[in-house]
């Protein structure tokens, strides 16, 4: 069994929670102290930071929200001074701009600490090649995972997603070992490779594959294990939390394991905020506990999930939460992106000629269509006027989500009117 910090990774669990509370009490005084936003809601709350006697009195703290993340935008939520800030990264938000988050040299440091524990976690060494095939850029995802890799001493290939052709000459030359991959593109891959007549277990090195950024099922990861002949880790994370990493499986890959010492984890029910039962569904709440730049507090992630209360066989201290079942918002993720309706909605809201009806249907390999109702006078027989405007939509579209989607544009009427809540979004994805 291997360790990156075998220390802290099997710390008793009453050694951890004291540890856990420690930290606790200093970022909730920081927050108090250092952010006005912050002090200002713990103050409507009632809630003093010197206050705290043990873990569980987080609760009389209000959540934060993403909302909470556009209030002074972008550096409001910062507890030291913005040029002590070397890195941000974003992830959307439902309205125009994206949630923005802030690394000082020690939380890039600490994030990659994190990563490096988990990938040592699965049995990856020093030797070991990481082709990274997540976006590079304003996306975590790519660059946490990076400087983790780095750390432990795995040669990290800087591939990026897409050119499927480019990703399988970049295995096959330099023996790619382990793939950091979203699930739906790990599935295209394979399937190329089938396509190519490549035998990935006797034409390539590959071991291992990290999948994450978008849910998939038990199913999926068995599929793509066999199709391979590797072994698939769950990696979980959000970009408010550091990106990938904060949720990962061990070589026993039954839940993911969080790193308790840089995370307070919470399951609510996400319609009253009360804590639910040990071990039953609700949202996950994470606050940051090793946090220098940017801590966030009980940060609702909207994410449906549940721990396990076993602990794993691994011997890792270290509570684990199952495979992510949902979302207990309206944001879908297509080919790892996260996108909200309503980012959708304004864009066509804002392009002359659509009308008000309009769907998003979701078809496997992760195509994005959008069925929109336009005008009744744009269809008089002239094509040109028609293939602009889908072009335009097009354009907006990928700009304002990243995902360039198929467009279909339809008479008014054409699709079904709602009664009440329109159903926007249509999920014909198997995965
Ligand atoms: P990332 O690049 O890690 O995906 P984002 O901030 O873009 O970061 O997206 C975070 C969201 O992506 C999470 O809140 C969750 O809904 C989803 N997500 C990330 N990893 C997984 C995973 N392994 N399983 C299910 N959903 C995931
Ligand atoms: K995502
Ligand atoms: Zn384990």
């Amino acid at each position: 069994m291997q360790f990156w910090n075998k220390e802290l990774e099997t710390v008793p669990r009453q050694k951890l929670e004291q540890l856990q509370l420690e930290r606790l009490k200093k970022v909730l005084k920081r927050v108090y102290q250092k952010v006005p936003h912050y002090r200002k809601k713990f103050q409507e709350a009632g809630a003093n930071p010197l206050n705290i006697k043990s873990l569980d009195d987080i609760k009389f703290f209000p959540f934060t929200t993403k909302e909470d993340l556009f209030v002074d935008y972008p550096y409001g939520l910062l507890t030291v001074s913005p040029e002590k800030v070397i890195r941000l990264h974003t992830s959307s938000g439902t309205t125009g701009k994206p949630k923005a988050i802030f690394f000082s040299k020690k939380d890039i440091n600490n994030s990659a600490e994190l990563i490096a524990r988990c990938l040592v976690m699965t049995g990856a060494t020093k030797g070991d090649i990481l082709q990274n095939s997540m976006t590079y850029g304003l996306f975590t995802g790519a660059f946490v995972m990076h400087y983790g890799a780095e750390k432990v001493g795995i040669l990290v290939i800087p591939a990026g997603p897409g050119n499927t052709e480019r990703q399988i000459n970049l295995m096959k030359d330099f023996g790619t070992t382990m793939l950091h991959i979203t699930p739906s593109y790990a599935l295209y891959v394979a399937s190329v490779l089938y396509d190519k007549g490549i035998d990935p277990r006797k034409d390539l090195k590959l071991k291992r594959a990290y999948l994450g950024a978008e849910p998939y099922s038990e199913e999926t990861r068995k599929k793509i294990e066999n199709m391979l002949g590797i072994d698939i880790y769950n990696c979980y994370g959000l970009t408010e939390m550091n990106g990938p990493g904060v949720g990962f499986e061990c070589i026993y890959k039954d839940g993911l394991h969080i790193w308790e010492d840089n995370f307070l984890m919470e399951i609510i029910n996400p319609e009253t905020g009360q804590s639910v039962a040990d071990g039953e569904i609700g949202e996950l709440v994470l606050t940051t506990l090793n946090r220098e730049a940017m801590p966030l507090i009980r940060y609702r992630t909207r994410d449906l999930t549940r721990i396990i209360l076993e602990p794993c066989r691994c011997g890792r201290t270290h509570r684990r939460i199952s495979r992510i079942l949902g979302r207990s918002d309206d944001m879908f993720i297509v080919k790892g992106v996260n996108i909200f309706p309503q980012q959708i909605e304004q864009v066509l809201m804002g392009i002359k000629g659509v009308a008000q009806n309009y769907q998003i249907i979701l078809e496997a390999y992760d195509e994005m269509v959008i069925k929109v109702e336009i005008d009744r006078e744009l269809f008089d027989g002239k094509i040109e006027k028609l293939i602009r405007l889908k072009d335009e939509i097009v354009d907006k579209i990928r700009s304002a989500t990243m995902v360039k989607p198929k467009v279909e544009l339809l008479e008014p009427g054409t699709l079904p009117v709602s009664e009440g809540k329109a159903k926007r979004v249509i999920d014909k994805r198997t995965i």
